[in-house]
């Protein structure tokens, strides 16, 4: 059983065991939440990052932090939106799955998420945050090592959709 908390901000500032990049297949940085946090991370973690051979839409891989104060980054690659007719929704919900087993497995106490695909892969950002909670809720009834996950929200609109489904 874990806390389910809500942030508006910058998830690279977060001092929490592990932060997720929504990152894209070739793991090698971006726009974004991705260039942010390669920002404040610094160039071994792009390094870290060539070595992965990337990362299928869906899935999750893990890197050090360096000069994050988080310890671990959970690189996801969310789906592009096509209009719904892509198994969009099945491909995040699996991000948000991965990354919880992800940080499980590591035994990790605290995890923040961005609002994955929502942003230039251009998810409609209420059914993202539908699937995220419902994803995080689901998990929260398993055994798991995790305390406290934290949704973090950069825009206005996707932290007042997150406040509404967190009432
Ligand atoms: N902290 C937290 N959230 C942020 C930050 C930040 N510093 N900066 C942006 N966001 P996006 P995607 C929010 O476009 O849609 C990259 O180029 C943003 O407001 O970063 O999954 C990758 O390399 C939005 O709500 O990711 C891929 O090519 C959310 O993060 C592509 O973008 C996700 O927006 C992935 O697209």
């Amino acid at each position: 059983m874990f806390s389910i908390e809500l942030l508006q901000g910058d998830i690279t500032q977060l001092e929490v065991d592990a932060i997720v990049n929504a990152a894209n297949n070739s793991l090698l940085g971006g726009g974004g939440v991705d260039g942010a946090i390669h920002r404040a991370a610094g160039s071994g973690l792009l390094e870290e990052c060539k070595t992965l051979n990337g990362c299928n839409t869906g899935e999750a891989k893990l890197t050090s932090g360096y000069n994050l104060l988080a310890k671990f980054v959970i690189h996801t690659v969310g789906p592009v939106w096509n209009g719904g007719t892509k198994n969009e929704e099945a491909l995040l919900e699996n991000c948000y799955r991965e990354c919880l087993r992800i940080a499980d497995e590591l035994k990790l106490k605290t995890i923040a998420f961005p609002n994955i695909s929502t942003g230039v892969y251009g998810f409609p950002k209420q059914r993202a945050a539908e699937i995220a909670l419902g994803i995080t809720n689901e998990y929260a009834k398993i055994a798991t090592s995790l305390e406290q996950v934290i949704f973090v929200a950069f825009d206005a609109e996707n932290y007042q959709i997150y406040s509404t489904l967190l009432e």
